[in-house]
């Protein structure tokens, strides 16, 4: 009910605002890194403790939730199935890379998916204060103040986000720098910032017109679609077709009038790059 989902979103707001405490006194030390999938894929001690503070605190007060957690599904590798159960998806440090190298865009981001729909969307950046929320159906915040996304419905007069880094992996090198490629001939500028979560609320705001990438997973997307969605903004595969949270290929904006260009955009991307090859 709207009364036990208020007390969920004010339950899990306080636990984040005291967990990036560990995140904003962290972020200028040394930190002991690891890797995962590969030379990119970074996680800290501080990754974990962030997580494992999350998931007890709301374990203890939800004992019936489930539970898909970055650090959690990285340990055995295998991501839960979603079902209609009340699920916390979380990010602890997302944007790891950033939170690395002391550059401020990094995030706890938690969403609460119920029936598998997303219910509660919360991305907390405590280095700059920046708190985004949102509830279904009850519009997207910033600080406590609305949040609408752009009206811009041309990619050449956009400001495109894109992920940079998975241009290291040889496999999908070709295909990113061809996206790539499309994108920074066309649009107004191209940014990279290092944090899913943080992008999408850039978007959300109307700080960013376009979202493109490939290869995220469910705790990078899960709170910042709902932020997008309930400022206006949207969120479609990269395909064209719908947006699956457990899949996710995001094309993100500000505004619907943009989805056929990016679309078009990305697959003719696609089919010049498999010529190339
Ligand atoms: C990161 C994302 C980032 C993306 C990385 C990674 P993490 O999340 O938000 O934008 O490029 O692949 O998934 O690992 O820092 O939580």
């Amino acid at each position: 009910s709207q009364k036990e989902l208020d007390y969920c979103y004010d339950f899990v707001m306080k636990l984040t605002i005291e967990s990036a405490k560990i995140i904003r006194d962290a972020i200028q030390g040394g930190k002991n890194i690891e890797t995962k999938a590969g030379d990119w894929d970074l996680v800290t001690e501080y990754d974990k403790k962030v997580e494992q503070i999350l998931i007890e605190g709301l374990v203890k007060e939800f004992p019936t939730h489930k539970f898909i957690g970055e650090e959690t599904v990285s340990k055995t590798n295998i991501l839960p199935e979603l079902t209609n159960a009340p699920t916390w998806i979380i990010d602890p440090i997302d944007g790891t890379t950033n939170f690395v190298h002391a550059f401020p865009h990094t995030c706890i981001s938690i969403a609460l998916l119920v029936n598998q729909e997303s219910e509660i969307g919360i991305v907390y950046n405590p280095v700059l204060e920046q708190m985004f929320t949102a509830r279904r159906g009850r519009g997207a915040y910033l600080n406590g103040k609305p949040i609408k996304s752009s009206d811009v419905f041309e990619l050449r007069q956009s400001l495109v986000c894109i992920e940079a880094s998975y241009a290291t992996i040889e496999d999908i090198r070709d295909i990113i720098l061809g996206r790539f490629e499309a994108f920074v001939t066309i649009a107004h500028g191209i940014r990279t910032l290092g944090s899913a979560a943080l992008t999408l609320c850039y978007v959300a705001m109307g700080a960013a017109d376009v979202y493109h990438t490939d290869n995220l997973m469910p705790w990078d997307v899960a709170a910042g679609v709902l932020i997008i969605r309930e400022a206006g903004g949207h969120v479609i595969d990269t395909s064209g077709g719908d947006f699956n949270i457990m899949k996710p290929r995001v094309l993100a904006m500000g505004n619907r009038k943009l989805a056929p260009e990016l679309v078009e955009l990305v697959r003719l991307a696609d089919v010049k790059t498999h010529r190339r090859r």
